[in-house]
């Protein structure tokens, strides 16, 4: 099958529960109402539809609930995910495959390495990193509950392995989710991108070395999973701290924000990385794309070029793939 031919595998990190999953639903959900008139389409495949389909159901439950308490980080899913979504144009046969690629985080860690260098043919051949962020887990008290949820030292050790094996060019996209709270003002969103350097000084400190930065690109991308759910409070119970989220309205409307926008960068970083190749396999595929559906490159080229218009969106490292700004190659 054509759209099987050609992989651009997208690597997600992120401790269970973080909100990986869900991200995805969103920007399932979201994808078709904002490409709009751009000729572009993405059709989950295999087990995806029915893995996808789930997590929207349930983000959109949660977005009716009124208060939701969730515990701290829920245990027993050390497993990695596939998401296979096919790329083309509307009405089209898929001519590729996005496949996100979720390794959990503490599943690599566990196995004291060995998982991540059995994954790391999938790892090594990807040109993008989602890295999941619970925002509250970051921002509350300081970080109280940052290193217990968000595991920043073992993500910096999962990026580092993977930046070492090889010279590739890498976009690392940080994602804070549950970030409805603090992008509602422009000082919140500010105090969010300040703690992502506070959190993460060590992955952005080694990623910002003269040795790695050059093939590094950095962008922070918040997504509002529901657009609904606010953080409120953190309570002590028993079996650990539970975070409380409360409803902005009473039946407010699930309605995902900007969960389009990391596959707008991830895409615009992988097209180039395959288009910019001069000889390999990247460089077949955007050949054989470019030959076979001329179309659905301007559509993918017209989609990914869309300036991001939301303030939480900021680049920490910019790359020359980030722009497309040779597309007569
Ligand atoms: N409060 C709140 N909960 C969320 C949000 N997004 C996801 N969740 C919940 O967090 C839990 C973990 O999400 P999931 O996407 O499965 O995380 P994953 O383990 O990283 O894939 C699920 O119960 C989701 O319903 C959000 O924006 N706000
Ligand atoms: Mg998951």
């Amino acid at each position: 099958m054509t759209s099987e031919k050609y992989t651009i595998p997208i690597t997600m990190l992120g401790p269970t529960g973080v909100g990986k999953t869900s991200v995805l639903a969103a920007m399932y959900r979201k994808f078709a109402h904002t490409t709009g008139t751009t000729d572009l389409d993405l059709t989950p495949q295999g087990t995806t539809p029915d893995r996808i389909r789930k997590a929207g159901d349930q983000l959109a439950r949660l977005s009716r609930q009124v208060i939701i308490t969730e515990r701290v980080r829920p245990t027993g899913v050390n497993d990695i995910q596939q998401f296979d979504f096919g790329v083309g144009r509307k009405n089209k046969t898929p001519r590729f495959t996005l496949r996100f690629t979720d390794y959990s985080g503490e599943l690599l860690l566990e196995t004291g390495g060995a998982l991540l260098q059995r994954v790391s043919d999938q790892l090594d051949v990807s040109p993008v990193i989602i890295l999941a962020i619970d925002a509250p887990a970051l921002m509350y008290a300081d970080g109280a509950y940052h290193e217990e949820l968000n595991l920043p030292e073992q993500m910096y050790e999962i990026v580092k392995q993977i930046m070492q094996r090889d010279d590739r060019h890498r976009l690392l996209l940080l994602v804070p989710l549950k970030s409805e709270r603090y992008l509602e003002t422009p000082e919140g969103t500010r105090a969010l991108i300040d703690r992502i350097h506070d959190g993460y000084k060590s992955l952005l400190a080694h990623l910002s070395h003269p040795e790695v930065q050059p093939r590094v690109g950095i962008v922070v991308v918040p997504v509002q999973t529901t657009g609904t759910i606010r953080f409120s409070s953190v309570q002590d119970t028993p079996e650990g701290p539970a975070f409380r989220y409360v409803s902005r309205a009473l039946n407010a409307p699930f309605n995902p924000v900007d969960a389009e926008q990391p596959l707008r960068f991830g895409l615009r970083f992988a097209i180039n990385v395959y288009r910019r190749e001069r000889r390999g396999p990247f460089r077949k595929m955007f050949d054989w794309l470019k030959r076979t559906d001329p179309a659905l490159v301007k559509a993918l080229d017209a989609f990914s070029s869309v300036p991001p218009a939301s303030p939480g969106i900021q680049v920490l490292q910019s790359h020359p793939h980030l722009t497309n700004d040779d597309r007569s190659r």
